[in-house]
């Protein structure tokens, strides 16, 4: 692929990108200060190296605010597809804040939350289940003969759970218009992918399952981009589950918590070079889509949304204990603070 093809996109377009990118990272990084300053609430998990592939992914979808677009399941390392599937960055920090004017009001720390309308649904904890998930979604889509497709990011390492196959594999049997995108960061916390698969490719999987696979290098967004939008188009038009995978690899720690002392410091330094935001500034500078300037002041833009968002969100109150459970049961009346529908009574607990 000649480094000077832009897949037919325009300037606008090739800078919107650049800004999805710049926009994962520098949230991230702003997550980072916010975490050292103790407003974080639970783990943090970057996504260096990796932002490329949920911005390239989520770009070649249809993305619609009306509930009509096509469906987006993303996860820890997939921020920029949330953010371009109109996830708000108030809500991003807000969530990890653990807010009470947050999307789940502080229930939950991180990227577990979803909105219909835009069309996105964050992970549910145990790897593997968000096949089975986006299955069901997307099988929704096909009976009821609407042109949506779907799209799951999980990791190497859920890969190799037992939902996992038993959701493709159901998947792949019921046509479901659905994308998996195997987001192979080389690492499942502390285990490489030598000990996770056999495989050379986790690509090699499809057609074990009879469906059709792609493998892309996920540093780079433009070939991310035109490997998923092909996919995309066959997925749509009738051949039901694929599957991409992106190449890369984990930059840091599992999360923060994590000094991957596991890691070869030199295969760190080796990746760095392919920076995925690096490579792309590069190229769009070589090939005169962009100037300097044009990227700095994207730059600066993303880099005083975040701050400000962030900002913003430190003084909002964390949620009311009394209404933890809020939504959590229907037609129990439930006593603060036990999750039990009368209040205990410490005298009878006594005895
Ligand atoms: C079924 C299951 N087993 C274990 C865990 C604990 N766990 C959470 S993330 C993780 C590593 C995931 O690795 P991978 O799927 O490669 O994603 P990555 O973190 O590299 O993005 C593990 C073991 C879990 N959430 N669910
Ligand atoms: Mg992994």
């Amino acid at each position: 692929m000649s480094d000077r093809d832009s897949y037919g996109l325009g300037r606008k377009e090739l800078h919107e990108l650049y800004r999805a990118l710049r926009l994962t990272r520098t949230a991230e990084e702003r997550l980072e200060i916010l975490q050292k300053q103790g407003h974080v609430t639970g783990g943090l998990y970057r996504s260096l190296g990796q932002e490329a592939g949920a911005v390239g992914a989520a770009f070649a979808l249809r993305r619609r605010d009306d509930g009509t677009g096509d469906f987006l399941a993303h996860t820890v390392r997939a921020a920029g597809a949330l953010f371009l599937f109109g996830g708000d960055l108030e809500d991003f920090f807000r969530q990890y804040m653990a807010k009470g004017s947050g999307p789940t009001r502080g229930r939950e720390a991180n990227v577990h939350w979803f909105d219909f309308q835009k069309g996105f649904v964050g992970p549910v904890s145990p790897l593997g289940t968000m096949i089975e998930i986006m299955a069901g979604i997307t099988l929704s889509f096909r009976l009821r003969g609407e042109e949506r497709i779907g799209m799951v990011f999980y990791g190497d390492g859920a890969s190799s759970t037992g939902a996992w196959h038993e959701g493709l594999n159901f998947a792949a049997v019921q046509r479901c218009p659905m994308i998996l995108m195997v987001e192979n960061n080389q690492w499942a916390f502390s285990t490489p992918t030598h000990k996770n698969t056999r495989v050379a490719s986790f690509a090699d999987k499809g057609p074990g399952y009879g469906i059709g696979a792609d493998s892309v290098d996920g540093t780079d967004v433009l070939e991310v981009f035109d490997t998923v939008r092909r996919a995309a188009t066959l997925v749509r038009s009738g051949e039901g589950t694929r599957m991409v995978e992106l190449r890369y690899f984990r930059r840091l720690g599992h999360a923060q918590h994590d000094p991957q002392d596991y890691v070869d410091p030199a295969l760190i330094a080796e990746w760095e070079k392919k920076d995925p935001l690096d490579q792309y500034r590069r190229r769009l500078i070589n090939n005169e889509w962009a100037t300097e300037s044009e990227l700095d002041a994207i730059d600066s833009e993303v880099f005083e949304a975040c701050r400000v968002a962030a900002e913003k969100v430190i003084d909002e109150p964390k949620p009311h204990g009394p209404d933890a459970v809020d939504d959590v049961y229907t037609d129990v009346r439930v006593a603060y603070p036990w999750t039990r529908s009368e209040a205990p009574n410490p005298a009878a607990a006594r005895t």
